[in-house]
């Protein structure tokens, strides 16, 4: 069903997406050559510091996927056979004595070494050997390449998810950046007719459960030729202003958190049930399948009272566009009380 935003609305919200994109969102050339300069930075110490290991630079996440701006960190894979990388702490020791900032995570799911570069301003996550990240990073790539209107609508999510603070899932309990791109490339599969396609290659119900589908067994497949899914969404015609007003109006009151999973993957919603993820745990209360680890929830950080936040967040944005609101005041700095 389609529930009309006025026209005048419709263009002046679309226009302002435009402005704010083009003016705010994508990153400067100046960012970009920062950036450049920071992996140009990176490699020579490793040279420097490992000159006779084989060690394999890899860039990943917003500043290769078309979904960075100029304040986006550096996402960074780096794969090598001397498994000593691995450990964290030996990659820190080098980049403090380079006077950059760094902090470890080493128990995480995906160990990383967190560093801030004073001279060049960058902030980077550095990882060793975990390389499941550069696939979906490709994803990404292929969905923004396939229709005009990916890259701002995405794009103006991830702006508002920021300025809202919905997007932090390490120290806020939200969602991770990452969690919302799903989301928005979902809904656009999701449009009737879809804006974007499926990928990946049909799953059994007995694969797409939580059980069974093995962790650890990844299935990378998923189609990537462009030049023959381009143009795959033209049929839809919808604008960007009601493309990015019906997405809050999804997750403000269509959305059903209960008993639906987001999926990328098969570019519908599953149930929780089938997934196995009924279980009432409060990793499960807003699910949101990851394309290839299918077995990974990427809203288990958000709680009850985040996912409350999250909807609330998500229906005064609709509210405001619904009353003639511009895309400037929904992205209004969140003020604490
Ligand atoms: P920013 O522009 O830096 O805010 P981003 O798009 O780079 O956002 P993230 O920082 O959340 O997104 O993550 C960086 C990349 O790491 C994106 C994705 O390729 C990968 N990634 C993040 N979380 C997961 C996850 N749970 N499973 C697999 N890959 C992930
Ligand atoms: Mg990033």
């Amino acid at each position: 069903k389609r529930v009309v935003l006025p026209t005048g609305l419709e263009r002046t919200l679309t226009a302002q997406i435009l402005f704010a994109y083009e003016t705010r969102l994508c990153p400067t050339s100046e960012s970009i050559e920062f950036k450049r300069a920071y992996i140009e930075k990176f490699a020579t110490i490793l040279l420097t510091e490992f000159p006779d290991w084989k060690i394999d630079i890899h860039v990943f996440g917003s500043s290769v996927n078309g979904l960075g701006t100029s304040r986006s960190d550096v996402d960074i894979c780096l794969t090598t056979e001397h498994k000593e990388l691995e450990n964290v702490f030996v990659l820190n020791k080098v980049l403090l004595k380079y006077g950059m900032r760094t902090f470890c995570i080493p128990h995480a799911r995906v160990p990383i070494v967190k560093s801030w570069d004073p001279r060049l301003r960058i902030a980077s996550d550095i990882n060793v050997n975990n390389t499941i990240a550069l696939h979906n990073t490709r994803m990404i790539q292929t969905f923004v390449a396939l229709d005009s209107r990916v890259r701002p609508f995405v794009m103006a999510i991830k702006h508002w998810s920021k300025c809202r603070e919905i997007n932090d899932a390490a120290s806020g309990g939200t969602l991770s950046p990452y969690a919302w791109v799903n989301l928005a490339i979902n809904f656009l599969q999701m449009r009737s007719p879809p804006i974007l396609p499926i990928l990946h290659p049909p799953i059994s119900p007995q694969d797409a459960m939580n059980t069974g589908y093995g962790t650890g067994n990844v299935d990378l497949e998923f189609n990537d030729n462009i030049e023959q899914l381009r143009g795959f969404g033209v049929a839809n015609t919808e604008s960007l202003g009601y493309l990015l007003y019906a997405f809050f109006r999804t997750y403000a009151y269509e959305f059903d958190y209960r008993h639906q999973v987001v999926s990328l993957r098969q570019g519908c919603y599953l149930t929780k049930a089938q997934k196995g993820w009924d279980t009432g745990r409060p990793s499960q209360i807003f699910c949101i399948e990851e394309p290839f680890s299918t077995w990974l929830n990427l809203g288990h950080s958000a709680n009850t009272t985040s996912v409350e936040g999250i909807r609330h967040e998500c229906q005064r944005a609709f509210h405001i566009l619904r009353d003639g609101g511009s895309y400037s005041e929904v992205c209004e700095v969140y003020k604490r009380p």
